[in-house]
């Protein structure tokens, strides 16, 4: 699903000081600009959030999405379930300025699955009868500490057979392969016409905002939580897609 969108000239003047990121309006207004231009892949993640919960969506269950921005997941959810399945889709950010430009995409396209927004902290927001959870570029601005936490009570949340989806920038141990990976991404971000005071401004920006993990990070955390089976279903530069299975 892809949102119309301003296009992202936040960091284009040089800024006296760079503050730490914020979800404010300002990001908002041009956001589906912004990561789409950010994130490889990006849009072929929303496809297979689509099609794996085609796959995995269950009758009567809810499908949540943590951290949903402008809703993009959240759309492309209810777009793929059908109505007559009796699944709601609940959108959780604690940025009113994102959930405020989401209510105005969800009126916009029109649809019979109910979906509801909440303005809250996915760290203490309830989860229950899931199917899917969708937590799409989020929890690497959640607290190291508190994101195993956030893990265990997905998987209670969830129903056997149920799925997380789980997208994030992720690093590399190996110095020279981080180097090069994280060489492919500026790449990426100068050819989609980025600056370099727009590329260091931004990086500096979210310097300890977003916190990346590794893979193996992230497999060592899913099985913590209790997911016995989990692994990448997609993966572009250092931009990985888990998808964690409940048995
Ligand atoms: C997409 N999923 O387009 N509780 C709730 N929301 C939070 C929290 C928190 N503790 N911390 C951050 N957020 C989307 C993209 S963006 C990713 C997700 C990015 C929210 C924050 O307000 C923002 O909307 C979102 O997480 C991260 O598929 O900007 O790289």
């Amino acid at each position: 699903m892809q949102l119309p969108s301003a296009k992202d000239t936040i960091f284009s003047q040089p800024h006296e000081a760079v503050g730490a990121f914020q979800f404010d309006a300002s990001v908002a207004a041009v956001f589906p600009d912004m990561i789409q231009r950010s994130v490889p892949g990006y849009q072929t993640i929303l496809t297979g959030i689509g099609e794996l919960t085609k796959r995995h969506a269950q009758p009567h269950t809810r499908l949540y999405d943590l951290g949903c921005s402008l809703g993009a997941a959240s759309l492309t959810m209810r777009r793929v379930v059908d109505q007559t399945y009796g699944c709601s889709i609940v959108a959780v950010d604690n940025s009113p300025a994102m959930l405020q430009r989401a209510q105005e995409y969800i009126q916009a396209f029109h649809s019979e699955v109910p979906l509801s927004l909440h303005c809250a902290d996915i760290c203490d927001f309830p989860i229950d009868n899931a199917s899917v959870v969708v937590i799409n570029f989020t929890l690497q601005f959640i607290a190291p500490d508190a994101r195993l936490a956030l893990l265990k009570r997905i998987y209670n949340g969830l129903l056997p057979g149920g799925i997380l989806l789980l997208s994030e920038k992720i690093h590399f141990n190996d110095a020279a392969l981080q180097a090069s990976i994280e060489h492919l991404h500026l790449q990426f971000k100068r050819a989609n016409g980025y600056s370099e005071l727009e590329i260091s401004q931004k990086r500096s920006s979210l310097e300890n905002v977003l916190i990346s993990d590794s893979e193996a990070q992230h497999l060592q955390r899913l099985k913590a939580a209790g997911f016995t089976e989990a692994g990448i279903w997609f993966q572009a530069y250092n931009f990985a897609a888990f998808l964690a299975i409940k048995s």
